[in-house]
């Protein structure tokens, strides 16, 4: 069922506490965590807790949650002191998509170029 958790999401163990993560900020519906592999300084991925396997699924089925990501991505980036940032969702394979759970990459501390290869 849309946004129940599913057993083989990475995401949705480290929701629920069975793999380590380093939590930035919590809130009832989204989690913030930095990313394994950062590619900036700041590298901080914002997911709502339920579970949709990404942005287009989440704003169709739970928009106040996508809200609450969004909310969330501005509050990363002032609790790291960026005046400049860069918000972005992978939705789907050819996107660059590679986990199945719903995610904001909050993306700072450095210049940006663009467009993004
Ligand atoms: P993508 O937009 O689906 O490609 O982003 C997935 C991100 O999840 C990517 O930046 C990984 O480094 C990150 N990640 C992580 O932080 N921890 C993990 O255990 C795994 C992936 I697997």
């Amino acid at each position: 069922m849309a946004g129940e958790p599913q057993d083989d999401c990475l995401f949705c163990k480290i929701v629920a506490g069975g793999i380590p993560a380093t939590i930035v900020r919590e809130t009832e519906t989204t989690l913030a965590f930095r990313d394994i592999n950062p590619q900036a300084p700041t590298h901080v991925l914002v997911i709502p807790k339920a579970h949709y396997e990404n942005a287009a699924a989440l704003a169709a089925g739970a928009p106040q949650i996508a809200a609450d990501v969004l909310a969330e991505t501005r509050a990363v980036a002032e609790g790291e002191g960026l005046e400049s940032y860069r918000t972005v969702f992978n939705t789907g394979a050819g996107a660059g998509q590679t986990v199945w759970h719903a995610h904001a990459h909050v993306l700072g501390g450095r210049g940006l170029e663009w467009p993004p290869g």
